[in-house]
């Protein structure tokens, strides 16, 4: 590891244990309070909102630092309308025959089907393209990258008080197709973001004890 001549000063301000575990702590609570939400309002939330969230997702670390991602943040009624379409109809086909039935099983307590209602209620869809090759060609580890940038897109949308769905239609190419993305990127992942419908409800799942996630050795 070689610090070069025209590398800049990492701005750091250390933290005493109390306050990092303070922090730590408050961020755990603040993340635990997320939930996928798949019932939304129609209320706008301003563009300015999502695209700060995008901004966030996009410090994510990525492989050579080549952020191999592309986020494509849909409003337009009709886009929206052309992606439910089209994502029913891929869906409806997984349900209806390309989804084993422990697969089905395993999706019973999230009340899940091909209707996609929200893909057209809410506000925004936020497609999340991965780039494979980029200006500076081959990408790396594109598949971390683009999955870290998401995590942190998510979290920043939780911070800023909105709710999403991850929605993976597969196969997604219509994704591609549709927002007319170029050569050398796949559809990664699509969001639905906003405000929840009133009272909505969600199943009452519990997240796995820290000791069933953490080794400490
Ligand atoms: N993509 C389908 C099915 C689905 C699969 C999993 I794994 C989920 O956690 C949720 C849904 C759908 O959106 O209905």
């Amino acid at each position: 590891m070689a610090e070069q001549d025209d590398w800049i000063l990492y701005p750091h301000t250390r933290l005493d244990n109390a306050t990092m575990e303070e922090r730590a702590q408050s961020f755990h609570r603040e993340l635990d309070g997320r939930r996928t939400v798949r019932r939304f309002s129609p209320d706008p939330v301003p563009q300015s909102v999502i695209e700060a969230c995008v901004a966030a997702g996009s410090t994510a670390p990525s492989g050579a630092h080549r952020q191999p991602w592309h986020f494509v943040a849909v409003q337009d009624p009709h886009t929206k309308t052309e992606i439910r379409h089209a994502a029913e109809a891929e869906e409806r086909r997984n349900y209806e025959t390309r989804f084993p039935d422990a697969w089905k099983e395993a999706l019973e307590p999230f009340g899940t089907d091909a209707d996609k209602p929200y893909l057209e209620v809410a506000p925004w869809l936020i497609a999340i393209f991965a780039q494979n090759s980029g200006a500076e060609g081959k990408n790396y580890y594109v598949t971390e990258s683009v999955g870290l940038a998401t995590g942190m897109l998510i979290a920043a949308l939780h911070r800023a008080g909105l709710v999403c769905v991850t929605h993976t239609p597969s196969p997604m190419k219509f994704l591609k197709d549709i927002l007319e993305r170029p050569s050398g990127e796949r559809a990664y992942l699509l969001l639905a973001v906003g405000h929840p419908a009133p009272g909505v409800k969600v199943p009452d799942i519990q997240r796995k004890a820290l000791a069933d996630v953490l080794t400490v050795k």
